[in-house]
């Protein structure tokens, strides 16, 4: 099928929910003919980036490169979807300048810091806390909320169905089916 290229780009603290959200859009994307490919830490962070850490100029080298990337696979007609934290402004809008504005769709996954730190599915925060992380996104490095997301996903509010559903569409209207 011929769509229009797409960057779905999910931000929000580690636990949020980026990462189950982009794979279960992935599948339904995948059940409408949509040929996607997916961008997370652990297929960049192990690979092209993987000389890279947590600082502030590392985050931004980070997410620069993997919007060239997400650059790259949509011009080869893919849809992109990336999940990472990206908690900065000038970064998200950086990316958003790479991928072009016009094919860049913002996911804001708001999940709060309490319930991200509550579920802590990885122990990440409890070491953050313990001071075994540093520069840890909420705890002891900044995250900025996007202030004009395209989505604006409430975890704590909305089921997975429900989130889904409203990014499905909206993708789904972004590149024209
Ligand atoms: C935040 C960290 C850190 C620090 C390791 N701060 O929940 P996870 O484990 O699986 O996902 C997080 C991932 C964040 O990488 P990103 O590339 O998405 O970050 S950014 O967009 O800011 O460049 C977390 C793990 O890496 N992790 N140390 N200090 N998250």
């Amino acid at each position: 099928k011929k769509h229009k290229p797409l960057v779905i780009w999910f931000t929000g603290l580690s636990g949020s929910g980026k990462s189950t959200l982009a794979n279960t859009l992935e599948q339904e994307l995948f059940e409408n003919n949509i040929h996607t490919y997916s961008l997370d830490g652990d297929n960049i962070r192990r690979g092209i980036n993987k000389n890279l850490g947590f600082t502030k100029e590392d985050r931004s080298e980070n997410l620069r490169r993997i919007a060239e990337v997400a650059n790259l696979f949509t011009e080869s007609g893919l849809v992109v979807l990336a999940a990472f934290i990206s908690p900065l402004q000038q970064d998200r809008a950086l990316v958003k300048q790479i991928v072009g504005p016009d094919n860049f769709l913002e996911v804001f996954v708001d999940t709060s810091l309490e319930e991200c730190e509550r579920r802590d599915v990885k122990g990440l925060y409890q070491k953050a806390r313990a001071g075994e992380i540093k520069n840890f996104t909420g705890i002891s490095a900044p995250f900025e909320k996007p202030k004009n997301p395209d989505i604006h996903i409430k975890t704590e509010d909305q089921s997975i169905e429900e989130a889904i559903k409203h990014i499905k569409n909206s993708v789904l209207s972004k590149i024209e089916l």
